[in-house]
């Protein structure tokens, strides 16, 4: 049973346009597709959204984002109370915090999260050099402090208390995966399983999942999150992005990709389960007739257990 959730806010980062992104993929058939694998499918349609963003010398677009993950934080706690799975189509990945930090309070910080991006997303605002809360979701999800004073310090607590401090994201139960654009600082930070298109490169799509079921396995959670950043596919496949960097996943190694963790999570006597899915940073405004939009759907539909035959 899936819930469909869209949030369509896009004013942390720096281009404009993936509050698009939740028509665009719905358009592109997410709903008919899930359907014809069997699932039970309820679109609860968008959160509601604040594009009021009153100039400010704290972080860039706090108060919108503030009031977009306090709403998408109660859908995605509800439907998953509900014991149904949260699909959460964005808009960009700072709404990542949303839905993770909901599985968080529900399975009482039982949660590994597969973070699959080009980028780490681990800025906090101390070590930011753009200043976009969009490179900040898992330093927030994992309660760092902000490293800064006045109010960006004072507007970081507010997010984290939030998220809900208590159950902070588990680092040592995060996988990042497709890895190419990381900033210096946040080398450090990628304390959990990191695995980089490097990685991906000589040791094939595979062995590199192996290596993520191991991950998960080890940290022994028993739920898990996927976080899908669009950006981890080449920018030539999936061009409809605000932050295309190139060298990503080809459309085969996406989808055996997908297939592989279907099988690991299918697979009997697997620890963990699937309890949620973000969709996100597809940007229609940079895409040339919806192909980004029907790869996000293809691909989530083989991570739900579509077959060639
Ligand atoms: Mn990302």
């Amino acid at each position: 049973m899936i819930d469909v959730i869209g949030a369509p806010f896009d004013l942390c980062g720096k281009r404009l346009g993936s509050r698009l992104g939740p028509a665009a993929i719905r358009l592109a058939g997410l709903v008919e597709e899930l359907e014809s694998l069997n699932f039970s499918v309820a679109d609860k349609g968008d959160i509601r959204v604040s594009t009021e963003d009153p100039e400010s010398a704290g972080l860039r677009s706090f108060r919108p984002l503030l009031s977009c993950v306090t709403e998408l934080r109660l859908s995605a706690l509800e439907t998953l109370k509900n014991g149904r799975i949260p699909v959460v189509l964005g808009g960009e990945h700072t709404l990542a915090v949303g839905g993770v930090s909901a599985a968080l309070e529900c399975f009482e910080g039982d949660l590994g999260l597969l973070w699959i991006d080009a980028h780490a997303d681990i800025n906090s605002p101390g070590t930011t050099s753009s200043g976009n809360l969009h490179g900040m979701p898992l330093a927030a999800l994992a309660g760092m402090p902000s490293g800064e004073s006045g109010q960006v310090d004072e507007e970081w607590n507010e997010l984290l208390t939030t998220l809900g401090q208590a159950r902070p994201l588990d680092l040592g139960a995060t996988v990042w995966y497709g890895l190419r654009d990381v900033d210096p600082a946040e080398r450090a930070r990628l304390t959990g399983c990191a695995i980089t298109m490097h990685d991906i490169d000589r040791r094939g799509i595979e062995t590199t999942v192996s290596q993520i079921d191991e991950c998960l396995r080890q940290s022994g959670v028993r739920q898990l999150w996927i976080s899908f950043d669009v950006d981890v596919l080449d920018p030539m496949l999936a061009p409809g992005t605000g932050t295309g960097v190139r060298g990503g996943l080809t459309y085969r190694e996406a989808h055996l990709m997908a297939e592989l963790i279907h099988e690991a999570l299918d697979a009997r006597g697997c620890p963990y389960r699937l309890v949620g899915v973000d969709l996100v940073e597809t940007n229609p405004l940079f895409d040339t007739q919806n192909q980004t939009a029907k790869m996000a759907v293809e691909w989530i539909a083989s991570l739900f257990g579509k077959t060639i035959l």
